[in-house]
This record gives structure tokens, sequence and C-alpha cells, in this order.
């Protein structure tokens, strides 16, 4: 058998740890301090791939390394098991659902289980459970109680295929469905909503708190998909309807410039507009709908497309200045952004311009770009403003005036900066209370409902008046129907409507026939709370134990893929606020610190198993063990940064660990060999690892630790084979740090070196040795000797080195009085105990 059997070893230290249960976080009496270290967690989609590798790797190496720093470390598993795969498994080839979901998983515990993970296995859950999804059900009533779940009959995407909704982010740009690839059409339906818009302000301020923990492209994300937008709300009163028209404006300050109104054609008031019109107009309207519901919102939002849009014929009067103005409908306006129409102001307003100059409508300028704006708010005198002003025209040039400048044409505003201008005309229209400052969001509401099987039930029961009941609490779970006999085939409404006794269920009220929701939740409601469940996951009295919470959590180094850099890391957000808010928990953001590990890319793509060099998570532990591929995706670069599988070697890591586990079968010194008596340089290269590593893996720079490692063990080996030999005190030392350092990495291995060395397991408990500082003190350090700027010598000092001494050696230096040769020596400057500068003349 060779030296270092690396499959042997593997499978001895998996019993060890599942007799020994390490990882184990359930002792009330645990005096340690606490962290929790959660990995994003998995889809049950059949084995792990490369990507899992690496991020488990990662979460895996946090967690070891707060344990040897002496934490209590709750580091959870389980599955994210609801989902459209395992119903399109069902549908495509008569899989059950059921079985497909738990066969995989089954899998991918094992996978876990061989790469040596230390998971907490007494809190596993899974998603699909109903022990789980009771509490997404509760939740859903927690929100319904506070008015923020509700229904409303709403355009959505929808994909004919798949015969399913879909977020807009799952619509490609060319307007087809990530998907099925089928073209995506729009359809109104009524659906559950979340009002996460009631929580946008706090969604968008508390990155703040997460500002240097979080990555700050995912920060930026949040912000952009979050989206504020700041200015006002103007009614315009619209001739023939009862009640005005508000718009929602950025700037406000230009209403005098704007000459006409534009609706976006899908909305409620484009319709109630053009019902009201002629019939002409109703023709072209209808016409005019049907041809925009084609596109998709990214084209809409497209500056570049050509404006297309028709005339409603109705009017509307601007409050400033009593202006009849025409509205237009044009499908570069939204439906559900702001309130769905624009003032038009096509002077400063590109796509008004575009759109104005289309179609012959009035372009008046209000702001004079040419005017400066520093300095205080000049009088402006008669004369001035009847200067001719200079104007760069936009109806001639086709380029709107977007920049800062002075009011004109603006009546009351006249010769206002814009901030001014604009806190200006927000008092007018306060004051006459045709309009209040506003601000808007591109954060929709959370569209939560889904036609399909494989997810949560909605607890709500139809009535047969129409009334929505809540299931009462003490009936949950609304446990899913047995998939045997039902149709799964989608069809528009979701597959749970066709189990007719499962549907048919007595109203709560009185007993009368009612009908339950057939639709079932987003998976992403599961995921939006599951790092609580993990606190108390066989807890069947609530969905998660408050003291755990308080013990617990938030969590303090979430990873995971940047996938998820917007919706789950947002919905996660969202529902943390609303605990707060409900007084469930004490935090009101639930990851203090993310870590998004880069894709394992092979030839310059994401790797998957049909990747031309791809390989498999299971091939390569085959090949060379689960230590040596932790390793390798460890080492590999920072964990940020992608991973060329071409360019990393798991055989180089094999090799390595052979290297470093060689180190403990040659020490032949006992457990109570005396370290300080042993060789002093070896020592003080072993503390400065130990002063150092701490920060490193806190930065999260595993590759450089590594790399540590790596230079400690080379300087290990030297020590035995030419220099104070495998008996000495030191050597026993080093071996003993590189033990403990590996055993983040190649946890399996170092359990082995940890026995040979003459100690029981676990090492993953040994602790973080603490260095020791007389040994960290440089001995010497390089002084530099420039002569006129050019290094000409260096030389080893004592960190103590006075400024006369060191200026004593650089002027005793060949190299330096060759440079200085019969030139004038007119200036020294001393920076002790690394710089000797002499500067010469002549
Ligand atoms: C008049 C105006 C004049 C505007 C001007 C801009 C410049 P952001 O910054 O993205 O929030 N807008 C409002 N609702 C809209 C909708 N439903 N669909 C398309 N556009 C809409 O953009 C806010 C600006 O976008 C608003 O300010 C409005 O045009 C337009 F010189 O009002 B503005």
């Amino acid at each position: 058998a060779p030296e270092y059997d690396i499959a042997a070893i593997e499978q001895k230290w998996r019993a060890v740890w599942d007799e020994l249960k390490p990882w184990a976080t359930d002792d009330p009496a645990d005096k340690r301090p606490r962290k929790y270290i959660l990995d994003m967690f998995p889809y049950p989609s059949g084995e792990l791939h490369m990507g899992h590798a690496e991020a488990f790797a990662f979460g895996d190496i946090v967690a070891r390394y707060w344990r040897l720093r002496g934490f209590n470390v709750l580091h959870p598993i389980g599955w994210d098991s609801f989902g459209l795969p395992a119903e399109n498994a069902a549908i495509q080839r008569g899989a059950n659902p059921v079985t497909w979901t738990y066969d995989n998983i089954a899998e991918q515990r094992g996978n876990f289980e061989r790469y040596g993970v230390s998971f907490d296995w007494s809190r596993v859950l899974h998603t699909s459970d109903p022990e789980y999804y009771k509490w997404n059900q509760w939740l859903f009533l927690k929100l319904y109680e506070k008015g923020l779940a509700y229904r409303k009959e709403s355009w959505v995407n929808w994909d004919p295929v798949d015969q399913t909704v879909l977020a807009n982010e799952q619509v490609l740009p060319d307007g087809t469905s990530e998907r099925s690839g089928a073209m995506v059409v729009k359809k109104k339906l009524t659906q559950w909503y979340f009002k996460i818009t009631d929580y946008a302000d706090r969604l968008l301020d508390d990155l703040n708190q997460l500002e240097g923990s979080w990555p700050p492209k995912v920060l930026a994300m949040q912000r952009n998909w979050i989206g504020r937008s700041i200015g006002a709300d103007v009614d315009f009163v619209v001739e023939g309807r009862d009640e005005p028209v508000t718009v929602f404006t950025t700037r406000p300050d230009t209403l005098f410039g704007a000459t006409f109104m534009v609706v976006a054609p899908d909305s409620d008031l484009a319709a109630e507009l053009a019902a009201g019109s002629t019939p002409e107009v109703q023709a072209a309207f209808a016409e005019y709908l049907a041809q925009a519901q084609k596109n998709t919102e990214i084209e809409r939002q497209d500056a570049t497309r050509e404006k297309t849009g028709i005339p409603l014929e109705r009017f509307a009067i601007n409050p400033v200045n009593g202006e009849r103005i025409p509205i237009w409908t044009a499908d570069y306006v939204l439906a559900d952004y702001g309130h769905g129409a624009v003032m038009a102001v096509p002077a400063h307003d590109q796509r008004d311009l575009d759109f104005a100059l289309r179609f012959g409508l009035p372009v008046r300028q209000v702001v004079d770009t040419l005017a400066p704006v520093t300095g205080a708010i000049p009088v402006i005198t008669e004369e001035m403003l009847n200067e001719p002003i200079p104007v760069l025209d936009p109806a001639v040039t086709g380029e709107a005036l977007a920049g800062e400048g002075r009011m004109i044409n603006s009546g009351p505003l006249d010769g206002l900066s814009k901030q001014n201008a604009i806190k200006r005309v927000i008092e007018i229209l306060e004051a006459a209370g045709t309009g209040r400052a506003a601000r808007t969001f591109r954060l929709r509401d959370w569209l939560i409902s889904r036609q399909r099987f494989w997810g949560t039930p909605i607890p709500i029961i139809h009535g047969a008046d129409g009334e929505l009941v809540p299931v009462p609490e003490d009936q949950l779970p609304v446990v899913l129907p047995p998939t045997e006999g039902l149709d799964l085939q989608p069809r528009g409404e979701s597959p749970l409507s066709a189990a007719t006794e499962w549907v048919t269920v007595a109203d709560p009220r009185d007993g009368s026939p009612a009908r339950r929701d057939a639709d079932t939740m987003d998976t992403f409601v599961d995921s939006s709370w599951y790092f609580l469940r993990f606190l108390s996951p066989n807890d069947d009295s609530k969905a998660f134990d408050l003291a755990e919470a308080e013990k617990w959590a938030p969590v303090d180094q979430y990873v995971g893929g940047v996938e998820h850099a917007i919706l789950h890391l947002l919905y996660a957000r969202f529902i943390t606020k609303v605990l707060f808010d409900l007084g469930y928990v004490s935090f009101t953001e639930p990851f203090s610190a993310l870590l998004n590990q880069g894709m394992v890319l092979s030839e310059g793509k994401k790797m998957s198993k049909r990747s031309p060099k791809g390989t498999t998570f299971t091939a390569e532990v085959d090949k060379h063990g689960a230590d040596a591929l932790r390793l390798t995706l460890a080492f590999a670069g920072p964990p940020e940064d992608h991973i060329n599988w071409e360019d990393v070697s798991p055989a180089a890591s094999a090799k390595f660990l052979a290297r470093a586990f060689r180190l403990a079968k040659d020490v032949t010194s006992a457990p109570e060999v005396e370290w300080k008596s042993g060789d002093a340089a070896l020592r003080r290269i072993t503390h400065r690892f130990l002063a150092d590593v701490p920060g490193l893996a806190e930065s999260l720079k595993f590759n450089v630790v590594v790399a540590r490692i790596m230079e400690l063990v080379n300087a290990t080996r030297k020590a035995i084979d030419t220099g104070a030999g495998p008996a000495d005190g030191a050597v026993r030392e080093a071996v003993e740090v590189i033990t403990i350092a590996l055993s983040m990495f190649a946890p399996h291995t170092a359990e082995e070196m940890w026995e040979i060395l003459g100690y029981e397991p676990t090492v993953a408990l040994a602790g973080w040795r603490k260095a020791d500082p007389t040994l960290l003190i440089e001995e010497s350090v390089t002084a530099v000797f420039q002569v006129d700027g050019k290094v000409r010598d260096k030389a080893e000092v004592s960190p103590k080195v006075t400024a006369a001494e060191l200026e004593e050696l650089a002027r005793a230096s060949a190299g330096v009085q060759r440079a200085i040769g019969d030139r004038e020596i007119v200036n020294v400057i001393v920076r002790e105990p690394r710089l000797v500068n002499i500067a010469t003349r002549g």
C-alpha cells in the first residue's frame, strides 16, 4: 500500500466524524462564542458540480477556521427542494416529483459526506417537507394579516410552453423565456403579490450597513434594482374626466416646458381615455395596444428604437399655467412605473424630443443651459430678460438639453437654478393642492403566485361568496395532494385545481363548500427565511425559535454565487425586515458578510458535464481525493475570481498533500518534546505564520493561506533533511502547526497526521496556537543605500540601528564609494533602519 493512501484515510476519518459528531452545536452548556457560517443551500439537481465543490469548500474553510479560533460554529445544510425541474421531470419522463427530488437529495448528501464538509447533519431541512413548508404558509398568513400579501389583476409575462408566469428577469432580451425558449406573451391574471415596495426605502438605506462586508458589485446591483428616483407628483386636470391624472417627474422644474402628455398603452388609464374618445381613436388604440404588447419591457426602454404612438384626442390642463396639452399614448411609457403617465418636456428629455419631432409636437425650452448656475442667485432685471438668449434649439439639433442652467419661459421660476426651481415649483404646487414632492422606485411588488404543482400551497380558501378566508393556523400545513392520478401537464392554471378532493374544502367560517387557492408560492419564498429554520429545525410549534435567533443570527458569513446577487438576497432582506417589524427577530439584515465565489470555467465557459474538458465532482474525488480537490479550489486564486480548470492541477495538490503528510511521518520526537530549545530560525518562521494566517483567513485570502502553508512545509522539510533534524522540538512544533492549518483545507489528511503525531481526534478542535511575540521581532532588516536616488548597495542591519551608525555603514560601502567617486557630498538623508540617500554635486 502507498504510504499516503488518501482513499483509505478519507474513509477512516468519515467514520470517526460520524461517531464523534464534532460539528454538532446543540449543547446548551457550551460557553464558546458563536459564529453562524452558511452556504447558499443547493437545489437537488443531481450530483454536485464543480461550482458547488468550490463554494462549499470556501464555506467549510471559514467554518473550520472559526472552530480553530475557539468558536462554536453553526454550519448547517439543507435543500431548496421545490421547483420546476422536478415537475418537468415528472411531466417528461413520468417520474414522481417526490421520488425524483429525494433521490437527488440522497445523492448530493453522499457527495457532501465524501467531501468532508463539516455540516451539523442533525439540522438538515428540505423545503419540500410539509414540516418546512408549513412555515412558508404561516409566513404568508403573517404577511396577509399585515396587508403585505394581496391579490391584484395585472399583465404578467406568460410562458406559453411552460404555461406559467415568469418574473421580468426570466424574460431574455430577445423576448423569449429563459426556461423554455418560447416567445413570452402578456396575459392578464389575478395573482398574489408581496408588497416589497413598502420596504423599498429601508431595503435601499440599510445597504449602507453592509458596505465593506458585501461585494461592492452586489451592493450596486441591489441599489440599481431598487432604483429610487426623487421628484414630484403633478396633477393634471383632464377634460371630461372627474379625477385629475397624476404624473411622476424627476424634473418638476421643467413643468412650464410640458407640451403634451403620454400614457402607457397597457395602463388602465389609457384604456379609459381611449374609451371616452371617438370610435376612430378606439379602433386605433386597440390596434396599437396589441402591437405594443408584442414588445418586451427591455425593447420598450431601448432609447434607440423609433418612437411609436397615437393621439387619444383628449386634453389635459397644465396646473401651473393653464395650458391645454394633448394626451398621447406611446409604449416608451411603462404602465407600472410611477403612475404610468408622463408630462412630456421635449426640450429637455430625449425620449420626449424624439417623439415630438416624429409627430410634429411643439418643443419649448425652459432651461437656459448656457447660463451659469454657480454663485448667488442673480437679481433678474427687466433688461436681462429682454436680452436675446443664445439658444441651442433642440427642435433643430434633435438633441435634448439635459444639462443644468437658469430657468427661462417659466414665469415665477425664471432665473432660478434647477435645485431652487424644483423647490419653488413644489411649493407652488403644494399651495395649490395640485402636486407634491414624491419618490418612485424601479422595484415592483413581488409576484409570488405560480401555476405549478411542486411548491407550497397558498393557505387561502375562496368562499362561495368570493371572500378570501385564511386557512386557520391550527389547520396548517395545507399538504400537497399525492401526484398519483393528477395531470401535471401545464395548462394555464395550477394542476392542483384538478385535484378535486383536495381543492374542495369546508369554509372555515360556516362549513359551507369552498375552494382552496390552487396556486403555489414562488420558491424564492422558501429561501427567504431558511437561515432561521436551521436554528430550530425540528421544532414543530414555531417557524423558528426567538431565543435561538438571538444566539446565532444574523449569519456571520454567507457564501454563494453571484447569480443570487439580486432576487434571493433582496427577498431574504425583505422578509427579515418584516419579521423584525413583527417582533420575531431583533436584527434587520440577515447576512452580515457575503462572499460570492467566482465560477469554475472550462475553456473560458462555465463548466458543465457537457464541457469538452468538463469533469465531475465524483470523477475528481475518485481520482485525487476530496482533500486534493478542496485544496485545488482554494489555492486557485482569490475566491471571488473565476477558476480556469485548465490552469489548476488536483494531481499537484495531491502531491503536495503527500509531501506534507511525510513530515508527520518523519517527526521522531514525542509530543512532550521541548519546543523552546528547538531550531530558532524555524521557530521564527512558524510563529510568523501563526501571526499572519488569522488576518489572511478573516479577509478570505484562502489562496494566500495555502501558499503560506506550502512555504512552511518547505522550510520544515529543509530543517529535517539538512538542518535541525527530525528530533528537533521546533520541527515537531512546525509540523503540528502545519497539521492544524491544513485541517481547514484537507481535513482528512490533517486528521491522519494529527494521529501520527500522537494526538486524539479531532485536529479540527485543536485550536489555533498563539504566536510568541518574542519570535516575531525581526532580527534584521535590509537597509538600502542610495546615491542620488539610485540604489548602490544594501546591508542587513539591526532594526535598532541608530541614524549615525547607519550613515557610517553607508559611507563605508564600496558600492557607495564607487558611485560617489570624486564628486562632492551636498546632503545625506537617513531614514533608519531602512534607507540612506547621499546627494552629490560636481
Ligand atoms: C418630465 C421630465 C423632464 C422628465 C425632463 C425627465 C426629464 P427615472 O429617473 O428613471 O425615475 N417617466 C415617469 N414615469 C414614467 C413611465 N411610467 N415610463 C417611462 N418614463 C416615465 O425617470 C423619471 C422620468 O421618467 C420622469 O421625469 C418622467 O419624465 C419619466 F427634462 O418628467 B420626466
